[in-house]
């Protein structure tokens, strides 16, 4: 594994990054971490949970037959590895560098599966993630996409739309439906845009980054195996509620139970990394 220094981000990355609202990193996890990580998101979609708390949310009860998707949110309450995996602070150090924040708290996972030949039920629509997340202030939030399979065309990899994130909010953006090329059909129509797509091709281990607002979804897995991830939705410290927009059923509106204004902080919401913080790893001995 390189010195966690050389995997953070560079000046042309970041400008990348602010440029196209994505970024490929390098790998972070050796191969024992992969496997230990894939160990357990397996027990935690077999509902096998090591502490005394479920995830927040599952869109499939443990033991149903996989047939689409799978979506578990704030896995890391249910199994400590996945815990250490979404709070790892070499990815607040790189989400930290990318939005020129000086500290990153987690605002939540998603566990995902895509099941082997999945067809239609394991595509993602085409959306912002931002759509969902309008009770933060302001949308510089970023999402770390955690590959345990190497992700590829064949699997059905996360595609982004470079540059979108400067569009402004599309209201048609959908996670949940499949139909990939209507929903490109309007947000083309509606935009005016032309629509043109990059591949996350990630090695299993490694990571990708996208911006809050750039549109991004992926096709059918194709392959004989699953296509595995963490995908680790990160906030700017300081990230506030924005009471009364259509954000407000989201999960953490509950988590907070605040006043609009306040900002996204307490128990629910881990510091990941902070400028300075002792326990930043490449600081200590
Ligand atoms: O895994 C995918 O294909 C999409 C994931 C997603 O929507 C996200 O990471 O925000």
């Amino acid at each position: 594994m390189r010195p966690i220094s050389d995997l953070l981000p560079d000046e042309e990355d970041i400008a990348f990054y602010r440029a196209n609202g994505h970024w490929i990193a390098p790998m972070i996890l050796s191969d024992g971490e992969l496997e230990e990580a894939r160990e357990h998101h397996a027990r935690v979609i077999a509902g096998i949970y090591g502490t005394v708390r479920a995830p927040w949310n599952r869109n499939i009860e443990p033991g149903q037959p996989i047939d689409h998707i799978v979506k578990i949110d704030n896995s890391y309450w249910a199994d400590t590895i996945m815990a250490r995996l979404a709070l790892n602070p070499v990815v607040g150090a790189m989400a930290a560098r990318l939005a020129g924040a000086k500290a990153i708290r987690l605002w939540h996972d998603q566990l995902l599966y895509k099941p082997p030949k999945s067809g239609e039920a394991g595509h993602v629509g085409w959306h912002q993630d931002f759509g969902y997340w309008q009770c933060a202030d302001p949308p510089e939030l970023l999402t770390a996409w955690i590959a345990l399979d190497d992700v590829n065309e064949e699997n059905g990899c996360m595609k982004v739309v470079p540059g979108s994130h400067k569009w402004g909010l599309v209201p048609e953006g959908n996670f949940f439906d499949p139909n990939l090329k209507g929903l490109e059909e309007k947000i083309t129509a509606s935009t005016g845009r032309s629509f043109e797509t990059a591949s996350c091709l990630l090695p299993a281990g490694s990571l990708s980054f996208h911006h809050c607002m750039t549109l991004h979804g992926s096709g059918p897995n194709l392959s004989a195996g699953p296509r595995r991830s963490l995908v680790v939705h990160l906030m700017p410290d300081g990230t506030r509620y924005r009471a009364g927009t259509p954000g407000e059923g989201h999960m953490n509106v509950r988590l907070l139970s605040g006043k609009d204004g306040d900002p996204f902080a307490g128990p629910y919401f881990p510091v990941l990394f902070r400028e300075g913080m002792r326990s930043n790893p490449w600081e200590v001995g």
